[in-house]
């Protein structure tokens, strides 16, 4: 299988903690590619015209994106339900879990893109401040479940994002402001595919 990669991306870096979770690192090919917003590119495109990462060219030709469906897809290929609870309860808290720590990722990514602009727009940015500051809060308050629930693809997803906010935002500070959640944060960061999969520039 060819992933198109960064080691920058942390959509591929969820897909890169799944595959070590799951086992199967090795069965991927690693393509570098760069995904960046004002430049599509025509070698992501030629498997995903979206010129988006994480996408995943199976050996039989077929294309998968996003991280979603190819953290799913890996789970069930290599170890179902190790990461996506087959059903009921615990399945959709993980799902929902996904959905907050993807959405405070695509909230970062836009935010990275905004703060770099000539002109940014004061609004947009005060925007993305107010829900940061909204979902750390809501994550510290639920610390206590992370911490007594069973690894997932939830807390995979959430352990990324404050990852994220680790290398491209460290001047906030976000510990300060959610300290059970850092301490959450410190232990499943401690796991062997986190380590293997830390952010890298290059
Ligand atoms: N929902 C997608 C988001 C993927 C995504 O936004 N990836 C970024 C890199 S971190 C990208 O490819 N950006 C290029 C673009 O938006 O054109 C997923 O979960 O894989």
């Amino acid at each position: 299988m060819r992933l198109h990669w960064s080691p920058r991306s942390p959509f591929v870096r969820k897909v890169m903690v799944a595959a070590h979770e799951l086992g199967c690192a090795d069965a991927l090919v690693l393509q570098r590619s760069v995904a960046a917003m004002l430049a599509p590119n025509a070698a992501i495109m030629a498997d995903n015209p979206l010129s988006k990462i994480p996408t995943l060219v199976l050996d039989d030709g077929r294309v998968l994106y996003d991280s979603r469906v190819i953290c799913e897809y890996l789970d069930a290929r290599y170890a179902p339900g190790t990461l996506f609870p087959a059903d009921g309860p615990a399945r959709w808290r993980a799902l929902a879990d996904q959905a907050l720590g993807d959405g405070l990722l695509d909230l970062l990514v836009l935010w990275r893109n905004e703060r770099e602009r000539a002109i940014p727009l004061a609004p947009l940015l005060d925007a993305f401040a107010t829900k940061l500051d909204a979902a750390l809060a809501r994550l510290d308050g639920e610390a206590a479940r992370l911490a007594a629930s069973p690894f997932d693809i939830g807390q995979l997803a959430l352990g990324c994002a404050l990852g994220y906010l680790d290398y491209r935002f460290a001047a906030l500070g976000w510990r300060a402001r959610a300290p059970a959640l850092a301490a959450w944060h410190a232990a499943i960061a401690q796991r062997p595919a986190f380590l293997a999969t830390e952010p890298a520039d290059g």
